[in-house]
């Protein structure tokens, strides 16, 4: 076969087939190829005309590709990544470009950048973030890895990110697992932000006595204003669909149990390894266990009830105030691990950039990355996110929001786990002189693990008793 494609996709499931139509729909020709032959048939078939070239098998694939072969593969992150890399090799040549696209974790994209240089493939670990339609009309894209790789794409990534007045939703990112560990804290903000919402929804129903149209459309508002992002459009949206068997809200109708793939998980985890805090992130991720336990909380709430009462104090203005202050937070918590995370793996991440590619396409895109933006832009090396001017001005004259929301639903016995780690994690950075001093006198008794004084210099053990 004569090769005609300018680059190809592994894998046809919902992101795969809709990146693919996205390439074709820039001018690309592009193979694809699916490891179920059935799924390709049917792609293909659905696509007649379309300057897409079927593979019914890795060898008709990769012939099918222009030199140097740009593959991206978007199959399911882990085993399947490498079982499809270990299938694809013996069909590749030198200086080929193959990238992961999908959400590996990005230890495996370390030692899959290694393995592919010592083979002579140039390797991207590319977050993508966007989903089903941002993968169809143009995603967020995270790549790291190669950079001549990158050298090779960047025309074709740019051309089918989303585009914003500051260019496309594309970059370099940097080393190795770059690209993976970026598109790793996305995700981590987007479960603080996404839980926070659920609490939001929650205070509104159960603390306000909003009905579920009254809280769509206070949803809707905020989306106008500095609460404006994708995450807050889509909540206003989802609660105001009619299930069409029954006529009733579908969103009420939804088992209160919450899935994870992992990334959020992941994204504590690295945190936890590199000493950094973020609270909302983990928070989140427990809100979603703890929602998974339904058997028990059904049982325990017959037995110890939390009897969620009506808010007082707060008002759907302190709510929106208080909304803002947490993405604020979110962010500041996601992008102090970014900048802590490039300094230990040496990725040199740009994180005024980073701010830049999430702001189209993504699933966390918002009005506050600009505030992001110019804070990195101002002082790239910043050491935390509230040290920033511009981070300040929009935060301060908020926090006291989100301390009246977290207090009254404390009183009112209604959950807010993410918001309640959100205001200490700013209450416990705000503090120049927090309790720790009893924690080393603790430790030192127990342990003789030292201290050092406030009075004098030097290291000091006490026999205590
Ligand atoms: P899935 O994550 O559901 O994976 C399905 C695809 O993986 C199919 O093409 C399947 O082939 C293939 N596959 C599997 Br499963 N095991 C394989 C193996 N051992 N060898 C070769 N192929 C294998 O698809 P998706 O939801 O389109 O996501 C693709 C990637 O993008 C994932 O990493 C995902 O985490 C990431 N992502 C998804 C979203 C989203 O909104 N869905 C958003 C952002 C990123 P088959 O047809 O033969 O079973």
């Amino acid at each position: 076969m004569k090769p005609q494609a300018d680059f190809g996709v592994v894998g046809l499931a919902v992101m795969g087939a809709n990146l693919a139509l996205n390439v074709e729909s820039r001018g690309f020709a592009c193979a694809v190829f699916n490891r179920t032959t059935e799924k390709t048939r049917d792609f293909a078939g659905r696509n007649l005309g379309a300057r897409l070239v079927p593979g019914y098998s890795i060898r008709e694939f990769t012939a099918s590709l222009k030199r140097p072969r740009k593959i991206i593969l978007m199959v399911k992150a882990g085993a399947g990544v490498d079982e499809t890399m270990a299938h694809l090799l013996p069909y590749l040549s030198l200086g080929d470009v193959l990238i992961d696209g999908g959400n590996s974790y990005f230890r495996d994209t370390d030692r899959r950048v290694a393995m592919m240089a010592a083979r002579g493939i140039r390797y991207l670990g590319c977050g993508i973030s966007g989903g089903e339609e941002g993968a169809l009309k143009g995603p967020s894209i995270m790549p790291g890895g190669d950079p001549v790789a990158w050298k090779h794409v960047a025309p074709i990534l740019k051309a089918i990110a989303a585009k914003t007045e500051d260019g496309p939703c594309v970059t370099y990112l940097g080393r190795r697992s770059a690209g993976h560990f970026v598109k790793m804290v996305h995700n981590g903000i987007e479960y603080a932000m996404m839980q926070m919402l659920a609490e939001f929804y929650d205070l509104m129903k159960a603390g306000l006595g909003m009905s579920p149209e009254e809280a769509q459309k206070t949803f809707a508002k905020w989306n106008e204003g500095r609460c404006g992002s994708y995450l807050v459009e889509i909540s206003a949206l989802v609660l105001k669909y009619r299930d069409p068997d029954t006529g009733k809200l579908l969103v009420e109708l939804i088992q209160d149990e919450a899935a994870q793939k992992g990334t959020g998980k992941w994204t504590s985890q690295s945190a936890l390894d590199l000493g950094v805090p973020v609270p909302s992130i983990t928070a989140a991720v427990d809100a979603r266990i703890i929602s998974g336990y339904k058997k028990d909380r059904v049982a325990i709430a017959r037995v110890l009830p939390a009897k969620s009462r009506r808010l007082r104090g707060a008002g759907a203005r302190q709510l929106e105030g208080a909304c803002y202050a947490g993405f604020l937070a979110a962010y500041a918590q996601g992008l102090h691990l970014l900048g802590k995370a490039s300094a230990e793996y040496e990725y040199g991440l740009n994180l005024a950039e980073v701010a830049r590619i999430w702001k189209g396409g993504c699933i966390v895109r918002s009005r506050i990355l600009d505030v992001l933006r110019r804070a990195y832009r101002a002082e790239p090396r910043l050491a935390h996110p509230f040290l920033a001017p511009v981070f300040r001005k929009a935060l301060a004259p908020v926090t006291g929001s989100l301390r009246t929301v977290v207090s009254a639903a404390t009183a009112a016995s209604i959950p807010v786990p993410v918001l309640g780690a959100t205001l200490s994690y700013l209450d416990g950075f705000g503090r120049a002189r927090l309790p720790a001093n009893l924690i080393q006198a603790q430790r030192d008794h127990f342990g003789a693990h030292t201290y050092e004084r406030i009075d004098r210099p030097g290291v000091f053990h006490t026999k205590w008793d």
